[in-house]
C-alpha cells in the first residue's frame, strides 16, 4: 500500500513458482521485472494474451488456441491471469510431457470445466490447433491429419470410447502416454 513502485514478487509467490516450475530464481526474477513493466497493472487481459501469442505464431492465428489456453489458466476465474498463473502457462505450454503437463493438456481440452473430455471438445480444440499451422505446413500434413476434423478423428480413436463417450482425466493422460501420435496431436511443435 502507498509504494508507487512494485517491488520484488512476494516470498511466497517465489517459493511455489521454484517448486511446480523448473525456472531458477534468477529467471524468474528476470521475468518478473519484464512482466512488470509490459503489464504495470499486474494482470494480463485476454487480449494481450492473444498478442503475446501473435508473436509466436507469426504465420498463423493463434487467437483461438491463445483463448483457450487462457481459460485453463485462470484458475480462479477471474478473467485475467496475474503473475503465476502466467508463468505457470509459460512452463506448461514448452516442451516436455510431464504429469503435470498432461494434466494441463486435460484441463485445455476440457472446455466447459466439467471433468470430462467429449468428441466435441477434441474438435474445437484440433480447430484452435489446426489454426496454429501455417498454410505452408498444412500441406504437407498426412491425409488423415490434414482437417482439424479428420485430427479429431484420429486423435478421439486412440482412447477407444464411442462417439457419445467421454473421457476422464485418468483416461485421457493413460491415452496420451501409451501413444505417442496421441501426445503429438495433442499439441502443436511448429516445424524447424
Ligand atoms: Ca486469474
Ligand atoms: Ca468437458
Amino acid at each position: 500500500m502507498g509504494n508507487s513502485k512494485s517491488s520484488a514478487m512476494s516470498k511466497e509467490i517465489l517459493e511455489d513458482l521454484k517448486l511446480h516450475t523448473k525456472f531458477s530464481e534468477n529467471e524468474l526474477s528476470q521475468w518478473y521485472e519484464n512482466f512488470q513493466k509490459t503489464c504495470p497493472s499486474g494482470r494480463i487481459n485476454p487480449e494481450e494474451f492473444e498478442a503475446i501469442y501473435a508473436r509466436f505464431f507469426p504465420d498463423s492465428d493463434a487467437k483461438i488456441y491463445a483463448q483457450h489456453v487462457f481459460r485453463s489458466f485462470d484458475t480462479n476465474d477471474d478473467g485475467t491471469l496475474d503473475f503465476k498463473e502466467y508463468i505457470i502457462a509459460l512452463h506448461m505450454t514448452s516442451g516436455g510431457k510431464t504429469q503435470r503437463k498432461l494434466e494441463w493438456a486435460f484441463s485445455l481440452f476440457d472446455v466447459d470445466k466439467n471433468g470430462y473430455i467429449t468428441k466435441s471438445e477434441v474438435g474445437e480444440i484440433c480447430q484452435a490447433i489446426f489454426k496454429l499451422i501455417p498454410k505452408e505446413d498444412q500441406e504437407k500434413l498426412p491425409a488423415d491429419e490434414n482437417t482439424p476434423e479428420k485430427r479429431a478423428e484420429k486423435l478421439w480413436s486412440y482412447f477407444n470410447k464411442k462417439d457419445n463417450e467421454r473421457l476422464a482425466e485418468g483416461e485421457f493422460i493413460q491415452g496420451v502416454l501409451e501413444n505417442e501420435n496421441a501426445l503429438r496431436l495433442i499439441q502443436y511443435e511448429p516445424m524447424k
